[in-house]
C-alpha cells in the first residue's frame, strides 16, 4: 500500500490529483501540502475529499523531511512550482522554488528511498528545437526561466536516478484545461480563462495572438498520466523523466471556434501581452509522444470536442452553483 506526499496539492493538478489518487485502492494515505493552507470548503469539498493536509514549504528541507517520516511517505508528487509568466517576472524566485524546491525534495526522497513524480513541461523547447512534432530526444535550450528550471529538473531527476537508484519518474505537460482550480500564472492559461469568461461574460479578451499554436490537454488525461507514468513497469522505461505527452492542440481562434458550437454568441478579441507572446513563441507549435505510447501505452481520451463539451457543462454547473451561493 502506497504512502504518498503531493506538493503544491492546492494548485491547478493538486486540486484534482489528491482527489484521484485518494480513490485508488492501492493507495494507503495521500497527505495534501501546500505553502498556502486549506480552506474548509477544500477540505471537506468532493473535489479533494477528507484527509491529511500539511502546510510545507518546499524551500525548507527540514519540513518536507518532518512531514516524509511523519507520515512514513513511500511516493512524492512535487508538483509545487512557479509557473511560466510568473517566473518571468520572478526568476529569482522560480530558480528557488522550482529548482531548489526540487533539490530538496530529492534529497529528503534519497535518505528515506521515496519515488518522485516531476511534472516537467513543454516549455523546456527553446527557439532552435523543431517547433512541429518536437520529437521526444531534441535540442533544449529554453530562453524563459521556467524553462531553464525544468530542463535542470529533468537532468537532477535523471541524475538521481542513475546515481542514488532514486525511483525519478515525470513528464512533459502541455497547456492544462481544468474547470476545478484555475492555473495560476502560466502562459497557456488564456485557454481555461476563455472557457470561465465565456460562461459568464460570452466574451473574452485573449492575451495571445489568434494564431498562437500550442498542445494542450484536458485534466483527466493530466491525472491518468501522473499515476500511469509512476505504475509503469520500470522494465519497460527507456525514458524514466520528462516523457514528451500531449492530447490535442489548437489556436486561441480554434478554441474560440469550438466554444462557439455551444455558445453561438460567444466574442473574443485580442490584446496581446508582449510577454506570455514571446513566451509562447518560444515553444513548440505541437510535440510527439510516441515514447510514452511505446513506453507506458499513454493513451488520452479526450480531444477538443470532448474536452470543450465537458468544461462548458461542468463550469456551467459551477458558476451557476457559485451566484446561488452569493445570492444567499
Ligand atoms: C505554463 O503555461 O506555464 C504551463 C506550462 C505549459 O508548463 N501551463
Amino acid at each position: 500500500m502506497k504512502r504518498i506526499l503531493v506538493t503544491g496539492a492546492l494548485g491547478q493538478i493538486g486540486s484534482e490529483l489528491v482527489a484521484a489518487l485518494r480513490r485508488r485502492p492501492e493507495v494507503e494515505l495521500v497527505v495534501a501540502s501546500d505553502i498556502k493552507m486549506m480552506r474548509r470548503s477544500a477540505e471537506g469539498g468532493a473535489d479533494t475529499g477528507v484527509g491529511a493536509f500539511e502546510y510545507l514549504d518546499c524551500t525548507n528541507q527540514r519540513r518536507i523531511e518532518q512531514v516524509v517520516t511523519k507520515h512514513c511517505i513511500d511516493t512524492i508528487y512535487h508538483l509545487a512550482a512557479l509557473l511560466s509568466a510568473v517566473a518571468e517576472e520572478r526568476p529569482q524566485v522560480a530558480w528557488d522554488v522550482n529548482l531548489g524546491g526540487l533539490y530538496r525534495v530529492l534529497e529528503v526522497a534519497r535518505q528515506n528511498r521515496c519515488a518522485v513524480f516531476f511534472p516537467s513541461s513543454i516549455g523546456v523547447f527553446g527557439p532552435g528545437t523543431p517547433r512541429d512534432q518536437t520529437p521526444q530526444d531534441t535540442i533544449q535550450r529554453p530562453t524563459t526561466m521556467y524553462g531553464v528550471t525544468k530542463v535542470a529538473g529533468e537532468l537532477v531527476c535523471d541524475y538521481y536516478h542513475f546515481r542514488f537508484g532514486i525511483d525519478t519518474r515525470g513528464l512533459r505537460f502541455p497547456g492544462i484545461i481544468s474547470h476545478v482550480a484555475v492555473p495560476g500564472g502560466g502562459t497557456t492559461d488564456y485557454a481555461v480563462e476563455m472557457f470561465y469568461n465565456a460562461v459568464r461574460n460570452r466574451r473574452y479578451t485573449c492575451f495571445l495572438e489568434p494564431d498562437t499554436r500550442l498542445d494542450m490537454m484536458y485534466m483527466p488525461d493530466s491525472i491518468k498520466a501522473a499515476i500511469e507514468v509512476m505504475e509503469a513497469d520500470a522494465e519497460r522505461l527507456v525514458h524514466r523523466n520528462a516523457f514528451n505527452v500531449t492530447a490535442m492542440n489548437f489556436t486561441p481562434q480554434e478554441l474560440a471556434t469550438e466554444i462557439r458550437e455551444h455558445v453561438p454568441n460567444f466574442r473574443i478579441e485580442y490584446q496581446v501581452d508582449p510577454v506570455r507572446q514571446a513566451i509562447a513563441d518560444s515553444w513548440p507549435h505541437s510535440i510527439e509522444d510516441s515514447a510514452a505510447r511505446s513506453e507506458w501505452d499513454w493513451d488520452p481520451e479526450h480531444d477538443l470536442a470532448s474536452m470543450t463539451r465537458d468544461m462548458l457543462e461542468n463550469l456551467e454547473r459551477k458558476l451557476r452553483v457559485a451566484v446561488r451561493e452569493q445570492g444567499d
